[in-house]
């Protein structure tokens, strides 16, 4: 297939677009680097030191003989978009989002980026499909913060309503806990839209907190890994606790530690893409599958990266701060995922081993760990 990722330098999109082409895809990455560029004014830089785009993908050539097309632009100039649609993909997976919930949260400037980002580049793919590519299947990485925690179960994407004696169905009630979060649930309000009106063909991932930095491809070389942070602004629970096992910082766990949420591993993040691109939607269909393969709580997580650091000797604590966010900190929490499940997806779950092949990782980069970036600088305010 011809597949076209938006957002290619992120933590998903770099190793999402390895591992299509390493598969024999033809695949052409786009970014403005944006992330590297919040990263930079924010402090807020990854661990690990992440050659650019153009560099990379010369890099995996030389490992693989397969190649990866690099574009440098904005999603939001729908020039450049109508462009690369005009090159007819089989699929766009659209992650060029600004995906951090405490960035969009920091005061006006960061959320209208964010809110002007993340809607621009949406509402852009979907009128350079429709206007080039009609038949191009969008696989958009959504979030399951759309949902919120309601005290229900959380369906895949739609609910059967019964009311006063008649039924419908309909998206699932959505209650995003930061404007980021809201981004995700207006973007899937646009693609319901078009998908109802013009036809557009989408699936949408409502992906829980992603971990890990481990996949086939980046295992090749060390500048091959993904932008792993482990900041308060971009790093994701799991890797900020590995990283504070291994500086020997308590783990901070915001407020009572109750949060739950699904959580995936970053492997299988590029088989739900995969299965998500074997598998279109239909013409005019708006498919949602909820993207996880376990749910933890935030305390179960710290507990469990505490034994995995008593396994390569490093002693854990845990210590709870208060919680920069407004959130609930004990909640219901059931969640139905069996979409990906159906269509082929095998979990990689987080196992002692998976958590201390990790440590291992980190610690071979110990010495570059600033502990300035772990604690929250981002506070939600009422
Ligand atoms: N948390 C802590 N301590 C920390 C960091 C986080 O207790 O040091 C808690 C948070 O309060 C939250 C939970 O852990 O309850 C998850 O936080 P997170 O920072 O890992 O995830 P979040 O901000 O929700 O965002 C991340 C990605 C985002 C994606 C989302 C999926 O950055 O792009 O959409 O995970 S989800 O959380 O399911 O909405």
């Amino acid at each position: 297939m011809k597949i076209l990722i938006l957002g290619g330098d992120g933590y998903l999109g770099w190793p999402t677009a390895m591992h299509l082409a390493a598969k024999g895809h033809e695949v052409t990455v786009v970014d403005n680097y944006m992330r590297r560029e919040i990263a930079r004014r924010t402090r807020s830089e990854a661990l690990i030191r992440t050659p650019n785009l153009h560099d990379r993908a010369e890099l995996f050539a030389e490992k693989t003989g397969k190649s990866i097309e690099v574009v440098i632009g904005d999603c939001c100039d729908y020039r450049l978009m109508s462009r690369l649609l005009a090159d007819k993909p089989d699929a766009v997976v659209h992650y060029a989002e600004q995906p951090s919930a405490p960035y969009s949260m920091i005061g006006y400037d960061q959320a209208r980026q964010t809110l002007d980002n993340n809607l621009g580049a949406t509402f852009n793919l979907i009128w350079a499909v429709m206007e080039n590519a009609p038949e191009c299947h969008i696989i958009k990485l959504g979030t399951m913060g759309e949902y919120g925690t309601p005290n229900i179960d959380i369906e895949e994407g739609w609910i059967d309503i019964e009311h006063k004696g008649r039924k419908g169905r309909f998206l699932y009630p959505r209650a995003a806990g930061s404007l980021y979060h809201t981004t995700k649930v207006l973007d899937t309000d646009l693609l319901h839209f078009y998908a109802r009106i013009h036809g557009i063909r989408v699936t949408d991932l409502m992906q829980g907190p992603v971990y890990g930095l481990s996949t086939d491809e980046s295992d090749l070389d060390e500048g091959l890994l993904p932008n792993f942070h482990y900041d308060d602004i971009f790093g994701t629970v799991v890797n900020r606790f590995l990283v504070q096992a291994v500086a020997g910082v308590p783990l901070t766990v915001y407020g009572k530690g109750g949060q739950k949420r699904g959580y995936l591993n970053l492997k299988d993040t590029l088989q739900c893409i995969e299965l998500a691109a074997a598998h279109p939607a239909g013409q005019g269909e708006l498919r949602i599958m909820n993207q996880l393969t376990e749910t933890f709580s935030v305390n179960q997580l710290a507990e469990k990266v505490q034994a995995a650091g008593k396994q390569v000797g490093l002693k854990v604590e845990i210590e709870p701060i208060d919680n920069p966010r407004k959130e609930a900190e004990d909640h219901y929490y059931n969640v139905v995922h069996s979409g990906l499940l159906e269509l082929g997806l095998k979990p990689h779950l987080m196992t002692e081993e998976v958590l201390v092949q990790m440590l291992n990782t980190v610690a071979q980069h110990k010495a570059a760990i600033d502990e300035q970036k772990i604690f929250p600088r981002v506070r939600w305010r009422s």
